[in-house]
Parts: C-alpha cells; sequence; structure tokens
C-alpha cells in the first residue's frame, strides 16, 4: 500500500518510490559494499600490531575509495540550498478552460513534490543571509511526468538573453584573480557588468531591496520569471505566469542583521526550515496564475516574452488556483537535495514554452549541467529525479545505468519486441508541442520591444512604502561603497538617475559623488561589433500602471505569529508566573518563546518550579528570534539591568525593528537600554499579563516596526 504524508491522509506515491531507495540501520550489522560482515571497523589489517598496512586490505580500500569520492561538482549557480518534500493540490477544475495538465484540473489528485530553496551566489558552503536572489524551484512528480518550476523569489531578471549568462555570472561570482568576495555581490566585477547592461535595471531594484534578504524561505514569494504557455484539451493556447503567495507574508530582515546572522548562524534559512516542519508548522504557498489570452500578446506597453518584465497585477490579477504544503524534511542531503535535477524544459502536456530568449538558452544549460554534476546520462535514475511513472524508451546504457531493459529491441520501430514501446496518441496523453506559426529570418537581434529598461524600475521603486525606499538607497550604497573603481560606481549614479533621480542623489551623497547631470550620455554598452551605439540606446515607454500595491511588502500578510521565535530573557529570581503566562500565549498563537538566561540549566523563579533554560547569553543573539520579553521578578530584573549582553540584545533587536514587550515591573531593564527612555513604536509594556501577550503578539504580527530607523539613535 502506498505511504502517507504527515498531515494527509492520501497516499504518497514519491514517498513510497523513494521508501524502496532508503537504508535503514537500526538494528543492523556493518557489512561492506558487497553485503560482507564487517568484525573489525576500528583497526586496518598489518603486519604486526605495529608494522605496516597491507594492500591486501580490500576493507580499508573500499571504504577509503568510497570516500575519496564522495563530492561532487557544485551547482555553477544555486550551489547553496536547502530542499523539502510536499504536495500540491489545485483547488478546483477551473484551469480546464486553459490547460489540460491533469494536476492542475483535477482537485482529487494530490501532487507529490520536492522543493529546493537556494541563493545563487555563494558556494554551497557559504551563508544563507546573503544578500542574493533566492531559488525557488519546484519538482511536481505528476501522473503524467515531471514538471519542474525552476524559479526565484524575484519575479524578473538580470539579462534579456540566456548568451548573457555566463557574462553575468563570472560577474557576480567571486573574482578570478582571488576569489574574493564569496556570496557577495558587493565587488567591482559585478557592478561594472550591471553598469554596462541597463537591461539588468529592474532586477537591480527587487536584488537591492528587502526581498534579497529574506527571513524565511517559509516567507517568500515566487515566480516562474518566464511567460509560459498553457494549452487545453482542444490544442488553443493561451500565456501564463507563474506565482507563489506564502500564507505566511512576505517579510525581511533588516541588512545590518543579515550581516550579524551570517556570523552567528549562517544555516540560519536551513535551520528555519527544517524546525519548521519538524514542529509540524508547514511552510504553505498559493499557486497563483496569470493568464493572457493569445489575441492580447501585443496589447501591453512591454513584451511578454522579455523576462526583465512582470504583468503588473493591475493589469492582469493573479488567480490563486492551489495550494503547496511542504511536509517533510528530507531524509538524506546528499540523495535529495543535493542531486535533485530541476530543469525549466520539464514540462508535461496542457504546458508548454514561450520563445523567451532567456528561457529557450535554459532548455539547453540544465540537462548540459547535470550531466557534469551528476556524473552521466542517467541521473533521471536517482531516486529523487526519477517520475513516479514508469519510465519505457530505447535509451541505454552509460553510466551508473540502474534500470534493466528487457528483450532485444532497444530502437524504433522495431518488431522484435511488437513496436513497443509504441507512441502515445495525443488523447492518450502523448505530448505534442504548440503548433506556433513562425516565419522569420534567421538572425542575432534583439527585439526593440525589448528595448525599455527603466520603467519597470522605476515602478518597482515608486511602489516602495518610505523604509524600503531607504532601504534600496542603502544597499545600493553599501555595495557601490565596495566598488573601487570610481568610474564604475559614476557610471551607476548615471543608471539610477534614470530610475528615480531622488534615489541617484541619495546614492551619490553617500559615495560622495555627484549626481550626474546633462545629455543623457549612452547606457548601453551591450551592442554587437557592426553596431551604432545610437541604436541600442533604452527607449522611453509611458508605463500604463505607475504604483502597484504588490510590489511593496508593507502590503503583505501581516496577521499571525506562527512558527516565530521570541526570545525570553530572564534570571534566577524571575516571575515564573509571568513568564509562563507569556510562554503559554505564544504558543497558543503558534510562537516558540524560548528562554535565554546568563547560564544553562535551570533558573529559580521567585516563587514555583525551577524553569529550564533554553540558550545562555552565550549561544544566543538577538539577531536569530522574531522579537524580545522580559518579564518582572526583582532579582531577575536586577541582573538582566546590569548583564551587558542581556542589555545588547534588546539594543540590537530595537535596532531592527522588532516587537519588544516588558512587564511593568521589568522597565528598570528597558531604562539600561539607549531606546528605554523614549521608546518607538513596538515597544509594549503592561501589568496584566493577558492584556501584555495580547499586545505583544499584535506587534510581533507586524513584523518589523520599520519607522524606528528614522531615528537611528541605537548604536548596536
Ligand atoms: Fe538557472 C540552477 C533559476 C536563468 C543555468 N537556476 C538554477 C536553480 C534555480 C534557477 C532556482 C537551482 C535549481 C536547484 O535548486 O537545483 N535560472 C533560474 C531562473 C532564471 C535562470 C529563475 C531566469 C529566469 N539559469 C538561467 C540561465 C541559465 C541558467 C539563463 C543558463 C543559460 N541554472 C542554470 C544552471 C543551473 C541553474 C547552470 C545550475 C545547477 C543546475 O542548473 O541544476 O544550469
Amino acid at each position: 500500500m502506498a505511504k502517507k504524508t504527515p498531515g494527509n491522509e492520501n497516499p504518497n506515491p514519491k514517498t513510497e518510490q523513494l521508501a524502496a531507495h532508503t537504508e535503514e540501520s537500526t538494528g543492523e550489522m556493518l557489512t561492506t559494499n558487497q553485503g560482507l560482515l564487517v568484525n573489525d571497523d576500528q583497526n586496518s589489517l598489518k603486519a604486526g600490531n605495529r608494522g605496516p598496512s597491507l594492500l591486501e586490505d580490500f576493507i580499508l580500500r573500499e571504504k577509503i575509495t568510497h570516500f575519496d569520492h564522495e563530492r561532487i561538482p557544485e551547482r555553477i549557480v544555486h550551489a547553496r540550498g536547502s530542499g523539502a518534500h510536499g504536495v500540491f493540490r489545485v483547488y478546483d477544475d477551473s484551469m480546464a478552460r486553459y490547460t489540460r495538465a491533469a494536476f492542475l484540473t483535477d482537485p482529487s489528485v494530490e501532487t507529490p513534490v520536492f522543493v529546493r530553496f537556494s541563493t545563487v551566489a555563494g558556494s554551497r558552503g557559504s551563508t544563507d543571509l546573503a544578500r542574493d536572489v533566492r531559488g525557488f524551484a519546484v519538482k511536481f512528480y505528476t501522473p503524467e511526468g515531471n514538471f519542474d518550476l525552476v524559479g526565484n523569489n524575484i519575479p524578473v531578471f538580470f539579462i534579456q538573453d540566456a548568451v548573457k549568462f555566463p557574462d553575468l555570472i563570472h560577474a557576480a561570482k567571486p573574482e578570478q584573480d582571488h576569489e574574493m568576495p564569496q556570496a557577495a555581490t558587493a565587488h567591482d566585477t559585478f557592478w561594472d557588468f550591471i553598469s554596462l547592461m541597463p537591461e539588468s535595471a529592474h532586477m537591480i531594484m527587487w536584488a537591492m531591496s528587502d526581498r534579497a534578504i529574506p527571513r524565511s524561505y517559509r516567507m517568500m514569494e515566487g515566480f516562474g520569471v518566464h511567460t509560459f504557455r498553457f494549452v487545453n484539451g482542444k490544442g488553443k493556447g493561451c500565456f501564463v505566469k507563474f506565482h507563489w503567495k506564502p500564507l505566511l507574508g512576505v517579510h525581511s530582515v533588516a541588512w545590518d542583521e543579515a550581516q550579524k546572522i551570517s556570523g552567528k548562524d549562517p544555516d540560519f534559512h536551513r535551520r528555519d526550515l527544517w524546525e519548521a516542519i519538524e514542529a509540524g508548522h508547514y511552510p504553505e504557498y498559493e499557486f497563483g496564475v496569470q493568464i493572457v489570452a493569445e489575441e492580447d500578446e501585443h496589447k501591453f506597453e512591454f513584451d511578454l516574452l522579455d523576462p526583465t518584465k512582470i504583468i503588473p497585477e493591475e493589469l492582469v490579477p493573479v488567480r490563486r488556483i492551489g495550494k503547496l504544503t511542504l511536509n517533510r524534511n528530507p531524509d538524506n542531503f546528499f540523495a535529495e537535495t543535493e542531486q535533485v535535477a530541476m530543469h525549466p524544459g520539464h514540462i508535461v502536456p496542457g504546458i508548454d514554452f514561450s520563445n523567451d530568449p532567456l528561457l529557450q538558452g535554459r532548455l539547453f544549460s540544465y540537462t548540459d549541467t547535470q550531466l557534469i554534476r551528476l556524473g552521466g546520462p542517467n541521473f533521471h535514475e536517482i531516486p529523487i529525479n526519477r517520475s513516479i511513472e514508469p519510465v519505457h524508451n530505447h535509451q541505454r546504457d552509460g553510466f551508473m545505468r540502474q534500470q534493466i531493459n528487457k528483450g532485444k529491441a532497444n530502437y524504433n520501430p522495431n518488431s522484435l519486441g511488437g513496436g513497443c514501446p509504441f507512441q502515445a496518441k495525443m488523447a492518450d496523453g502523448g505530448f505534442v508541442s504548440y503548433p506556433e506559426k513562425i516565419d522569420a529570418k534567421k538572425v542575432r537581434e534583439r527585439s526593440r520591444s525589448f528595448f525599455d529598461h527603466f520603467s519597470q524600475a522605476t515602478l518597482f521603486y515608486n511602489s516602495q512604502s518610505e523604509p524600503e525606499k531607504q532601504h534600496i538607497a542603502d544597499a545600493l550604497s553599501f555595495e557601490l561603497g565596495k566598488v573601487v573603481t570610481v568610474a564604475i560606481r559614476q557610471r551607476m549614479l548615471g543608471i539610477l538617475t534614470r530610475i528615480d533621480e531622488g534615489l541617484a542623489a541619495k546614492v551619490a551623497g553617500a559615495l560622495g559623488m555627484p549626481v550626474p547631470t546633462g545629455p543623457d550620455q549612452p547606457v548601453n554598452h551591450s551592442i554587437p561589433a557592426d553596431g551604432n551605439p545610437k541604436d541600442f540606446q533604452p527607449v522611453k515607454v509611458t508605463a500604463s500602471v505607475t504604483k502597484s500595491a504588490a510590489l511593496s511588502m508593507a502590503n503583505t500578510v501581516k496577521n499571525t505569529i506562527k512558527s516565530r521565535k521570541i526570545a525570553i530573557l530572564a534570571a534566577d529570581g524571575v516571575n515564573g508566573a509571568s513568564l509562563n503566562a507569556m510562554k503559554k500565549a505564544l504558543a497558543a498563537g503558534g510562537a516558540l518563546g524560548v528562554v535565554i538566561a546568563p547560564h544553562l540549566g535551570n533558573i529559580q523563579p521567585a516563587k514555583g518550579e525551577a524553569i529550564p533554560v533554553d540558550q545562555s547569553f552565550l549561544t544566543a543573539a538577538s539577531v536569530l528570534f522574531d522579537a524580545v520579553y522580559v518579564p518582572g521578578g526583582e532579582n531577575s530584573v536586577a541582573a538582566l539591568t546590569i548583564n551587558a549582553d542581556a542589555v545588547h540584545f534588546l539594543n540590537e533587536a530595537y535596532r531592527h525593528c522588532k516587537a519588544i514587550a516588558a512587564d511593568a515591573d521589568a522597565e528598570e531593564v528597558l531604562n539600561s537600554t539607549y531606546f528605554g527612555k523614549a521608546p518607538g513604536p513596538g515597544v509594549i509594556t503592561g501589568a496584566d499579563n493577558a492584556e501584555l501577550a495580547q499586545r505583544f503578539t499584535e506587534a510581533i504580527a507586524q513584523h518589523r516596526f520599520w519607522e524606528r530607523e528614522q531615528e537611528r539613535r541605537v548604536p548596536a
């Protein structure tokens, strides 16, 4: 019988398939890879107990050889990632009008998925909190084959044509001479490239926004980026953009905080995802589609095939059609998360490609990369990559072949095998490419409809709240501040001027440089050898939408504290009743109260039973928590007031705009902080446990009180 996934009554065919490949050693004896029972795993075979090791020792050789070959090349991009299993289910059959994909039209089907989140630029061991785009790649194991939606948490991309991808990534990765900096774009080669490629302007606005430093993989959106195509049962096509909307909302951390987390817990996002799933706080995302009729392809002021453009939700609303729930952690990181092979070219009947030149290039790149990374053409046989449907074709052999193909016929057409496996009729689910009409000359050219590089960059900037705008200016000032070559900074200011003059002025101020004025210089330097630079400069377009609410994180979901981590600072003598009441109230909202004290073990409250300490000030840090609570209790308050770590903890939480609560009789602790005398919004004190917990809960749900930053007076 098929296995059930936790929290879900339906059998999961992917879990069952994986189970056939899992190994469980409990109660078993140690063997070699040949199944030989091993008697001594502590000593190698030697000529005498003080003599040389013997070449004959096949057990030693096997063990060391396997160990020597444990590493495979890391992904050239998205090397650092974390995975999770889950399920997807569509809400109803309304999509049948547009697509014949079974998993998008039949609400009775629960599709197993594997998701891998990632950063882009850093190596496998780099920090989770780099300022970077996040990958959001989903493999759907559908009854019609695997569909991979290999997206990002940003809906646009840096470049319009795949031929520029190696250049982009070379520029973003550590510089080739000294291999620095790791997992950071704040260096000359990246900004050199960007400053010469104005098509990246829109993406740069997103990448410099708070979207690039998410609070959690569970709190970020996902996008298919390209325009894809749906094809319905009658063969009619339409265009579609894919979205993931997290039910917990879209939230980020502060940049100063991100940098500190990178030191305190570089696995912050990985740990957060793992712990949430272990705790049963299954991450959930709604699947959204923006559908555009084929007849409407040219009705927008941007080109649907241009991956540096969004379709503003004001023009085409996002219809939420289903839900993804991540409900199981992988059993083995390497076997599953590292070996999963995503590919935008893995599609199923009912979904097809568009002519987006970035997507077209990707269709080549992903198979090619798996061949080198996973070592040969049989990577589809690795358990995590297998389709849940059996595979039948005439492909044979190659490194690490697993399948044992019976019979003689390894070719088609054949008579010896009865013509099998035979081709599937379209009516039986056979895939047929969308018969798009094409009548064109073979050219190396970019369509002029791709030449507006700034209007959506401006749209994004104008749609941000004031704190978000400030964060973008700060991020650009930071990144360009790390750029050594002045001419690169100057060119970037020229680009920013075209996005928003106020933004350019702010960044110029931070860099101590003049804002460029006077006639516009050419900004696009990505031109063919025989091209006239004048013909390749960006064109100005009148945007039909100048502000879009969906682009600002200020408008996101702020109604839950589910799965948030709240620090409770306490010492011996704490008011145990208050502490326990708050912990209980937080748990009722789905949040976790973590007791942090000067030492591990237990603390003794003024009254009642000892309270277990979760972390000491030595191992805890405010940047790893969403909010802080200080309970009362005379001795505890006195101890924390003079405890530099506790005071710093609070100052830092304040600086990062987090909710802070204290019992009325713990105000002395707050008074020893920089903000205690004149606390801004989000600092709550009170004598009534229930009321304080209520107000604190509401404040935590707000995520952050960014307006506090205007004051900038907490030197934590
Ligand atoms: Fe890519 C990995 C997303 C453009 C070439 N890409 C990769 C992953 C994600 C994306 C999420 C990690 C998959 C995983 O978790 O295993 N890539 C994108 C998006 C793009 C994009 C959203 C633009 C819209 N990528 C892109 C281009 C090329 C590549 C234009 C090459 C021409 N990407 C790759 C790759 C990777 C990859 C080199 C590295 C590892 C892998 O494929 O499996 O082939």
